[in-house]
C-alpha cells in the first residue's frame, strides 16, 4: 500500500474510528484460509462456546498461528501491518488471531471496544488495533460487524442499557475492516437460514501491553525458530525498546534458539570498554 493510499485510510479512521479496505487480499489466500478453517473446525470439533461474547451459534478458534502456518501470512500482510505500525508504532505486538464463523441464529454480540480493559481515561490513543478479514461476504443479515461511527472519541465504554446507533460494516469477501481499539463495535446477529459469516480478526496492541492471547505458550519453539523474523517480533520474541521482555538478559527468541534473535537487553547502553562513562 503506498503512502498516499494509507494516509487516506488513516484520515478516515481518525474521523470515524474505522475504515474498510476493499480487495485487500487475493483469492489464493482466501481459498487456502477457508480450507484450513473448515479442516480445523472439523478436526478440533469446534462448537459454539455459549456466551454472549463468544456467541451461541458462532464457531470460534483462537491462537491461529499455532494451528496452521497458512495463518502466518495474515499479521504481516501489507494490507494490515502498516495500519498497526501507524496507529500504534513499529514495536507493536500481535495481541490475538481469532476465527469467528457466525452461524444462522446468532444474536447481536453486544457493543464493546477491544481495548476497553485498559484503565486509562477516554478519549485516548488506541491501545489496540483490530483488523477483521472477510472470508465470506459480510452482510447486514449474516452478521457483519456493527460499528458506531465516531465512538473512538467517546469518553466512556458502552454502558448497560445505553442505546446508540450502530451500522453494519458490509463488505465483500477479500476486504478488511480496520478498527481503532477504542471504537465501539460488535459481531452482528445472523438472521439468515444458512449463510455463515466467516471473519478472522488479527489484533495488535501496544508493545508494553499484555497480549490478549498468549503467544509464548501457544507456539512451539520450532514455530518461532522457523517463522519470519517480523512475525516472531510481532509475537513478542524480541525486546520492547531493547529492554522489556528479556530472559536473563536475552530476548525470548534468543532464549528459544531462534538464530536471528540475537538481541541482548540494555545493549544500547553498553560502553566501549565496559566502564561507566560520566
Ligand atoms: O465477529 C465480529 O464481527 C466481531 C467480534 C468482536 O468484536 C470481538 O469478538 O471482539
Ligand atoms: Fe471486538
Amino acid at each position: 500500500m503506498n503512502a498516499a493510499t494509507l494516509s487516506g485510510y488513516i484520515e478516515l479512521i481518525e474521523e470515524q474510528g474505522y475504515c474498510i479496505v476493499e480487495n485487500a487480499f487475493d483469492q489464493e489466500l482466501l481459498t487456502s484460509v477457508r480450507d484450513a478453517v473448515a479442516r480445523l473446525e472439523q478436526k478440533l470439533d469446534v462448537q459454539p462456546r455459549g456466551n454472549r461474547a463468544e456467541g451461541f451459534a458462532t464457531k470460534r478458534m483462537y491462537n491461529l498461528l499455532a494451528k496452521d502456518r497458512v495463518f502466518w501470512d495474515l499479521p504481516v500482510h501489507p494490507s494490515v501491518l502498516p495500519f498497526a505500525e501507524h496507529l500504534l508504532d513499529e514495536e507493536c505486538l500481535l495481541s490475538g488471531t481469532t476465527c469467528m464463523n457466525i452461524g444462522p441464529g446468532e444474536v447481536h454480540q453486544g457493543l464493546h471496544s477491544d481495548d476497553g480493559l485498559v484503565s486509562v481515561s477516554r478519549p485516548r490513543i488506541p491501545f489496540m488495533v483490530t483488523t477483521i478479514w472477510a472470508f465470506t461476504d459480510f452482510t447486514a443479515e449474516n452478521g457483519a460487524t456493527r460499528v458506531v461511527p465516531g465512538s473512538h472519541k467517546f469518553d466512556h465504554e458502552p454502558r448497560k442499557g445505553e442505546h446508540v446507533e450502530h451500522i453494519p460494516a458490509e463488505m465483500e469477501a477479500g476486504s478488511i475492516l480496520i478498527v481503532n481499539g477504542g471504537t465501539w463495535h460488535c459481531g452482528g446477529s445472523n438472521t439468515t437460514e444458512d449463510d455463515w459469516r466467516l471473519g478472522i480478526s488479527v489484533q495488535y496492541c501496544q508493545g508494553y501491553l499484555r497480549q490478549q492471547q498468549n503467544q509464548y505458550y501457544s507456539l512451539l519453539p520450532e514455530d518461532v525458530r522457523e517463522m519470519p523474523e517480523r512475525l516472531a517480533s510481532l509475537c513478542g520474541f524480541t525486546l520492547y525498546k531493547g529492554i522489556m521482555g528479556h530472559v536473563d538478559g536475552a530476548s525470548p527468541g534468543r532464549f528459544l534458539g531462534a538464530a536471528r534473535a540475537d538481541e541482548i537487553a540494555y545493549a544500547a547502553m553498553r560502553t566501549e570498554n565496559g566502564v561507566a562513562e560520566s
